[in-house]
């Protein structure tokens, strides 16, 4: 929504996410800055040395191999042969760039998961695309109907900021549908290496159902890596859309330095990174429960994995207001009612804490938000 010269009638979330990078307490943006871990040190000890190695290679070698790990750690196998894989500064930049291929094919019709993170329909709706929201009981259920004329069915699994996750029959189920219907399945899988309920083989499940599929896949949310990251394009090699030619508009390719990084961080993730991974969200999701536990407070997802955790404010407050208040007191959670993009005030009653940060700076946040609900 906007006035006659284009200016946005209300922020959306990276714009609510900025202020919390200058003070405060940041637990706003969904991006990794925990206490690296043990090994993830190592790595970052060796920069020099890997920046050597990186300038030494053939880049082309440094991006298969960065694509090897990241999609082995994550369980992701038959994308190993059976992709094309184009390497992206941020899955942001993938998701332009197939929103770019779609307009270009004078695609125009998308359904899209409801709620998700902001950023998704507004790269499709400024590429031109028609948005019909599916709610994700609809998608798990196969209850969701999709009006003839939906030409793509774009999916974020697991979700953001509900945690929610495509199953593999769901997955099954609608890929057998838009085979049939010539609809693209495109997936944005940006959190799934927090869960792996979601690390099961999707690209044996797509290829198998002989439908058209597009997989933004993204290492952006892991690791504490400073946003030194790369989102992964990946698709069949016979695709129609023109997704080489629009990146080579836009890319030559991402650094090698960050490829050698991403390899590095996507082996020891899964050599028991992961699983140390898995434990310190657990650890914190589990803290800031326990925290808020008795106030008027509830969490929504309970079955959530991934990085940050919506929890629904006590009823007679909105979350604009509680983390308005908050905000005041330097403490950065986002509203959730971007999220919810066809109807915002169906996001009216939670706010989002990210809980990829060290546990002392969730307590305190807790602690500010039980203090701003308290008369
Ligand atoms: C999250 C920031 C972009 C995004 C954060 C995010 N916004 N890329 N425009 O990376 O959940 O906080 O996805």
């Amino acid at each position: 929504m906007s006035d006659l010269i284009g200016r946005p009638a209300f922020p959306n979330l990276t714009e609510l996410e900025l202020p919390a990078l200058e003070s405060g307490i940041n637990v706003a943006d969904g991006h990794a800055r925990y206490e690296p871990s043990v090994s993830q040190h190592k790595i970052i000890d060796r920069l020099p040395e890997l920046f050597c190695q990186a300038a030494e290679t053939p880049v082309s070698v440094l991006d298969r191999e960065a694509q090897r790990a990241y999609l082995t750690a994550v369980g992701q196998h038959s994308a190993l042969t059976g992709t094309e894989v184009l390497s992206c500064y941020s899955s942001s930049v993938a998701m332009e760039i197939f929103s770019l291929a779609l307009m270009t094919c004078g695609v125009r019709k998308v359904a899209l998961i409801h709620p998700t993170f902001d950023n998704i329909p507004d790269i499709l709706t400024r590429a031109g695309m028609h948005l019909l929201p599916v709610a994700e009981d609809h998608l798990l259920d196969g209850t969701a109907g999709l009006p003839a004329g939906i030409e793509v069915l774009f999916v974020t699994t697991p979700n953001n900021p509900t945690g929610w996750i495509l199953s593999r029959d769901a997955l099954a189920h609608w890929a057998r549908i838009c085979a049939s219907r010539g609809i693209i399945l495109a997936l944005d899988t940006s959190f799934r290496g927090f869960d792996e309920r979601s690390c099961y083989d999707h690209f044996s499940v797509l290829a198998e159902s002989g439908c058209r599929y597009v997989v933004i896949e993204d290492t952006g949310k892991l690791w504490p890596a400073l946003d030194l990251k790369v989102g992964f394009l990946v698709f069949p090699p016979d695709e129609p859309l023109p997704l080489r030619r629009v990146y080579t508009e836009i890319l030559l390719g991402v650094s090698p330095l960050v490829l050698l990084l991403v390899r590095c961080f996507a082996e020891d993730a899964g050599e028991g990174g992961f699983a140390e991974l898995h434990q310190f969200i657990r650890s914190n999701r589990d803290l800031l429960r326990g925290r808020l536990a008795g106030a008027e407070i509830h969490s929504p997802d309970q079955a959530s994995r991934i990085s940050v955790e919506r929890i629904a404010v006590p009823p007679g407050m909105s979350g604009t207001q509680v983390s308005s208040a908050l905000r005041r007191r330097g403490v950065h959670v986002l509203p959730c009612g971007q999220f919810h993009w066809a109807e915002p005030e169906a996001g009216a009653q939670f706010v989002r804490v990210a809980l990829s940060r060290p546990p002392g700076l969730l307590r305190a946040a807790a602690d500010a938000i039980l203090g701003c609900l308290r008369p």
